[in-house]
């Protein structure tokens, strides 16, 4: 499920995450990395087992007791008696039981003594509240009850567990990063302190920042690539104009099926597929990911930059198939689904065995009732061209039968609810890093001394949060010294 380039379905909807999950046979990818010695030592063989907790289905309606369970790890090796309890909170994917070994947050618990707990969020991996994915099940899927999860396992483990009167901080990256600040916002009383990076706190119906902003990260390689990007992505909008270019642009890129355009949405949706790869390797670009399983962290901007370069491979448009190729080649995909009606069906599958209930078919309800952040080709400032917010958002109409003005309406009262970059609290950081394309919806300057910004520049999406290596920039490094002391600090208030 991790970072499928290139895989319709996939692309868009994984572009949030940050704690990655893998299927079988990831252990082997853990291999140097530097582990957690002690965690090995005290947990031979069973190593953070999966366990699970009883959850309600709806924490808003006294009258529904429907109940259904969530999973979590733990991780006890660093507690001290005494000692915080950390909550690292899961987001729109899998929970990774990777983070329980690897991660900037566990050495913060070494150092601070901190007993380490990791809850997968409701309707994502094995978390599954009810008993498919339709529409009206889907109801129960938001962050407000995502929260109350989290408010009522922090109650009940403190109580079971004795750590009633224990520090309990909550850690995040990108959406769960906003859930760790809106637990804290939201749950003063049961959460001291949160870490919420690359966070984007701010609802969105509308992102075309987004692209401005992989714009400026691939500029900051070489000036000249992403005005290449644009020239390859302009000649291939004027292709599909004549189908009888289809046949080619089929052989070229691989596709599964022959190109067909019927509707604006099929165009868009190939158009997307093909921009996502730059789109996903801009934001994770050289994040230290590898011991979640992720493959192809060797594709970074850097190299992407050079294939559009390369005059050799003929002009920008041939170049653009040849980074299409290399993605392809790299996720070992045998041929590129670019064919929107199988999207839909994919989506539409309700199944918890179907195509899209790795996440896709839930995150995108998220974003169509509650976030937006439609990645948009709306602003000038940027490489692609041919999917517009209209595209997106009709989408919500196609899977889940939500209308744009349902949306917009959604993401009003999701900032009115959670106050959007004016958001009101205290002892919370934001670390967020230039590169990162999500910046433009985080904090980006410091509100008050307990609500500070940590800039990281030159650093992608989520970058703190991942294992420190010896080629960190200095100032990511700095960025996570800054952290830690502001822990210490607010752990002493
Ligand atoms: C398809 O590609 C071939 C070989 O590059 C080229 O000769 C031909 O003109 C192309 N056809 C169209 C319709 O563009
Ligand atoms: C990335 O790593 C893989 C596996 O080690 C290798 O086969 C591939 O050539 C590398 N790609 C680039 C662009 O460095
Ligand atoms: C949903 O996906 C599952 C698993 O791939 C498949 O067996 C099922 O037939 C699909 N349902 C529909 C309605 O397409
Ligand atoms: C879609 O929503 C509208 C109004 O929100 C409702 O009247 C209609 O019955 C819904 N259609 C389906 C297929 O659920
Ligand atoms: C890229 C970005 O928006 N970074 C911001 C992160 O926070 C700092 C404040 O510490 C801002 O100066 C940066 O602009």
């Amino acid at each position: 499920m991790a970072f499928q380039t290139l895989l319709p379905c996939k692309v868009r909807l994984f572009l949030l995450l940050c704690l990655f999950a893998v299927g079988q046979g990831q252990s082997k990818l853990y291999k140097g990395f530097t582990k957690f010695n002690q965690v090995q030592d005290n947990k031979q063989g069973n190593l953070f087992e999966e366990q699970w907790f009883i959850q309600k289905l709806d924490h808003f309606n006294g009258a529904d007791s429907r109940v259904w369970k969530q999973r979590y790890f733990v991780n006890d090796a660093f507690y001290k008696a005494g000692g915080p309890v950390f909550l690292m909170i899961g987001g729109e994917g899998p929970a990774n039981p990777a983070w329980m070994q690897y991660g900037t947050w566990l050495t913060y618990a070494e150092k601070l003594g901190a007993l380490c707990l990791l809850l997968e969020h409701r309707f994502y991996g094995k978390s599954h509240p009810t008993t498919d994915l339709s529409t009206e099940n889907l109801h129960f899927l938001s962050s407000r009850q995502a929260l109350a999860d989290l408010a009522h396992f922090r109650t009940v483990m403190a109580e079971t567990r004795g750590l009633t009167n224990r520090k309990w901080v909550a850690f995040g990256g990108s959406y769960p990063g906003s859930l760790a600040a809106w637990f804290r916002l939201k749950y003063p009383h049961l959460v001291h302190a949160s870490v919420a990076t690359s966070a984007p706190v701010h609802a969105t119906v509308n992102f075309p920042e987004y692209l401005e902003v992989v714009w400026r990260s691939l500029a900051s390689e070489n000036a000249e690539c992403p005005v290449l990007v644009k020239k390859a992505s302009d000649i291939l909008v004027e292709r599909l104009k004549d189908p009888k270019t289809y046949d080619n642009i089929t052989k070229d890129f691989n596709l599964c099926s022959k190109l067909q355009i019927q509707t604006e949405m099929d165009s868009a949706y190939f158009l997307e597929t093909l921009a996502g790869s730059f789109m996903d390797v801009v934001q994770y670009n050289e994040d230290n990911r590898g011991f979640e399983g992720v493959m192809g962290t060797n594709i970074t901007i850097k190299v992407l930059c050079s294939v559009m370069g390369d005059a050799s491979l003929g002009d920008p448009y041939a170049r653009y198939v040849a980074v299409a190729r290399l993605m392809m080649d790299t996720f070992s995909t045998k041929c590129l689904d670019t064919s929107f009606s199988t999207y839909i069906r994919d989506m539409t599958n309700t199944s918890w065995d179907g195509p899209a209930a790795g996440g896709g078919r839930q995150w995108v309800y998220q974003t169509c009732s509650e976030f937006g952040f439609y990645q948009s080709t709306d602003s000038p400032n940027q490489p692609f061209t041919g999917f517009p917010l209209a595209y997106q958002v009709k989408q919500c109409a196609d899977f889940y039968n939500i209308s744009a003005e349902q949306v917009a309406e959604a993401v009003a009262q999701t900032n009115e609810y959670y106050g959007g970059y004016d958001i009101r609290s205290s002892r919370i950081v934001f670390p967020n890093g230039s590169i990162d394309p999500w910046h433009a919806l985080g904090i980006t300057q410091d509100i008050a001394p307990d609500l500070p910004a940590v800039f990281i520049k030159g650093t992608a999406h989520c970058a703190n949060m991942y294992p420190a290596r010896g080629e960190d920039l200095p100032q990511l490094s700095l960025a996570r010294d800054h952290i830690y002391v502001l822990l210490q600090q607010w752990m002493k208030q």
